[in-house]
């Protein structure tokens, strides 16, 4: 006879990882128009809120390329081995998995004027750390409906912060934020994280911590800035 095996409840993963400093932001049951590798069923999104993940990663992290993303993969296949799932992360590619788009199916999320999606409580301080595939009909909790705050935000004091005018255009202006981040006056950028995140007033009592935010910055200059 087939072995059986019992899956998980969306709780009991969450609970699963919250050990790690990481949290379940929801899931959805995709379809083959989703291209999901294997015979997904359900997707459950796990990610950080408001830095919740970098105790554990400092205390774990090695002297290795890509450290976050390396601590990432060795806890989420442990996790995925003991309940029966598969991982994707955000970080493979390209092709990238659309992480964005999950996240709104799942969690009603928006994106704000400077591309993150906006979380009613954490702001722009959140991230999604991989995604769990299970070949079986999880309940999960429905998407909530959520608040947008941008759409309430008249003076919009994300796109006034950036010194380099990143986000006039109709898409994100990469080479002048590297530029700026490179250069001797990118100190705050560079140093202390994007100066448009921090003007949000949204959940900025979630803000990182700055050796958090520091290495962050250091990362995205590592992977873009050539
Ligand atoms: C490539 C990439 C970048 C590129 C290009 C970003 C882009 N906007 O295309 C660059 C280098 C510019 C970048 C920068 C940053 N990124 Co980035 N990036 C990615 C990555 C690896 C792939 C994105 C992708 O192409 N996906 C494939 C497409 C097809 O799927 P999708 O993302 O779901 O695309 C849809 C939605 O995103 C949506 N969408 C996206 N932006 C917007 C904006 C508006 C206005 C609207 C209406 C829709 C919309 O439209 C797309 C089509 O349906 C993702 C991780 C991932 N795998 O998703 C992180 C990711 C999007 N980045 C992230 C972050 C945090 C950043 C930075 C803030 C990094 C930093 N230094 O702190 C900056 C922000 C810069 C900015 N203003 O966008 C986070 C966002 C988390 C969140 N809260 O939403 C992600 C999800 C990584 C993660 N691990 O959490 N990034
Ligand atoms: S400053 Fe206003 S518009 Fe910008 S991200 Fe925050 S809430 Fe949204
Ligand atoms: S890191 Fe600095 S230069 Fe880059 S988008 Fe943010 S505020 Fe602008």
């Amino acid at each position: 006879m087939a072995e059986t095996r019992e899956y998980p409840t969306y709780d009991a993963i969450a609970r699963r990882i919250a050990g790690m400093g990481l949290a379940a932001r929801g899931g959805f049951h995709p379809g083959d128009e989703d291209g999901l590798p294997g015979a997904a069923r359900t997707l459950v999104l796990v990610g950080d809120l408001g830095g919740a993940l970098w105790s554990r990663f400092s205390s774990e992290r090695r002297a290795e390329a890509d450290p976050l993303d390396a601590w990432t993969r060795r806890v989420l296949e442990v996790v995925a081995a003991e309940i029966g799932a598969a991982v994707l992360y955000p970080f493979d590619g390209p092709p990238h998995w659309p992480f964005q788009t999950w996240a709104m199916r799942a969690e009603g999320l928006k994106p704000s004027p400077v591309g993150p999606l906006m979380h009613p409580e954490f702001g722009l301080w959140h991230s999604y750390r991989g995604a769990l595939l299970f070949e079986d009909d999880i309940p999960l909790p429905s998407a909530p409906a959520v608040i947008h705050p941008c759409d309430g935000c008249v003076e919009r004091p994300c796109l006034a912060a950036c010194p380099v005018e990143a986000f006039a255009g109709q898409a994100f202006a990469l080479d002048a934020c590297i530029g700026h981040q490179q250069s001797d006056v990118g100190e705050t950028c560079r140093d202390g994280g994007c100066l448009a995140r921090r003007a949000c007033p949204i959940g900025a009592g979630h803000a990182y911590a700055p050796d958090h935010m520091g290495f962050l910055q250091a990362a995205f200059l590592k992977t873009f800035g050539g």
